[in-house]
């Protein structure tokens, strides 16, 4: 084995959502293994704290405003990157939202707006991207999925459909394309500190502690316990890795919980 077969040099990675948070790590570490670095956010001042965020860590990226539950935005962001860069070899859909709400009390709308995101938009930016990825010989996809891909819990049904969807979609991509020497992935990972989960970790909240006593590591995990993964599954190092979800959660899936002392 070649440890050049984990570089990422001369690779083009579009990260979607990542101004920050998961998204803005992983493509960090897609950055410092060699690849040029595609971002995008839906609006434009979070994009340009994104790109100052970017040159500020020394990486040159390149920042789309773009929504990816809008086809055509999509459609129009991925020309401008082929134009621009002419191919895309690795896609990691990581934009995404949650509603933290009781399902009796969950306007259907909202149900649909986190489904909308988390689920049909990996679907409508893979769709986009894929037909460059088979023209090219090779493809990355990278689907940023949950422990809700596998678990559920109060309040997050739309998002725990949505994920679980998202693992599924992750699996059809590699069974339908995997053929044209593309790998699609998914990340699952764990409770990681990040704005999205910054409500659950407000100090004296019991879901802080809750989230300690099931996680062996006995930590939230951190957005850079997520780049090595990443950066596996977008290198030729995982080419016969397809239509896996590589759970990155220190342990909680596998725990059944400290007891209470
Ligand atoms: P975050 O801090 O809330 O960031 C989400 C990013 O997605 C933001 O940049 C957001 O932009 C962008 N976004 C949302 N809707 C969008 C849309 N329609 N079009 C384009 N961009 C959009 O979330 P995170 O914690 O980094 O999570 C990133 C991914 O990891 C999500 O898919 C999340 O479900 C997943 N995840 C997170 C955790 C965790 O513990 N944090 C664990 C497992 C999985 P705006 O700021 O403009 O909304
Ligand atoms: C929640 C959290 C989780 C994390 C993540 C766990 O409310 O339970 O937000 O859903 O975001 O998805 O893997």
């Amino acid at each position: 084995m070649d440890m050049k077969d984990f570089s990422l040099e001369g690779k083009v990675a579009w990260v979607t959502g990542a101004s920050y948070g998961i998204g803005f790590a992983i493509a960090s570490a897609y950055a410092t293994a060699g690849a040029k670095i595609v971002f995008n956010d839906i609006k434009e001042e979070l994009v340009e704290k994104g790109l100052a965020a970017y040159k500020e860590a020394g990486i040159e990226a390149t920042g789309y405003v773009c929504d990816v539950t809008n086809e055509e935005q999509v459609e129009e962001t991925t020309k401008k990157i082929l134009d621009k860069f002419g191919k895309i070899d690795i896609l990691v859909n990581n934009a995404g939202i949650i509603k933290r709400i009781p399902m009796l009390e969950m306007k259907a709308s909202e149900f649909r707006q986190v489904i909308d995101v988390d689920l049909n938009a990996p679907f409508i930016v893979s769709k986009a991207v894929i037909p460059s990825m088979i023209k090219n010989g090779h493809g990355k996809i990278i689907n940023i999925c949950s422990m809700m891909s596998e678990l559920g819990r109060e309040t997050v049904s739309a998002y725990a459909a949505a994920k679980g969807g998202l693992k599924m979609l992750t699996r059809n991509i590699a069974s339908e394309y995997g053929q044209y020497n593309i790998q699609c992935n998914g990340i699952g990972p764990g409770y990681i500190e990040t704005p999205q989960t910054a409500p659950l970790r407000v100090p004296g909240n019991p879901f802080n502690e809750f989230i300690l006593a099931k996680t062996p590591a006995n930590r939230w995990g951190k957005t850079e316990d997520l780049q090595g993964p990443a950066v596996f599954l977008a290198s030729d190092a995982s080419n016969f890795v397809n239509g896996h979800v590589l759970y990155v959660d220190g342990g909680i899936l596998a725990y059944i919980g400290k007891q209470p002392q």
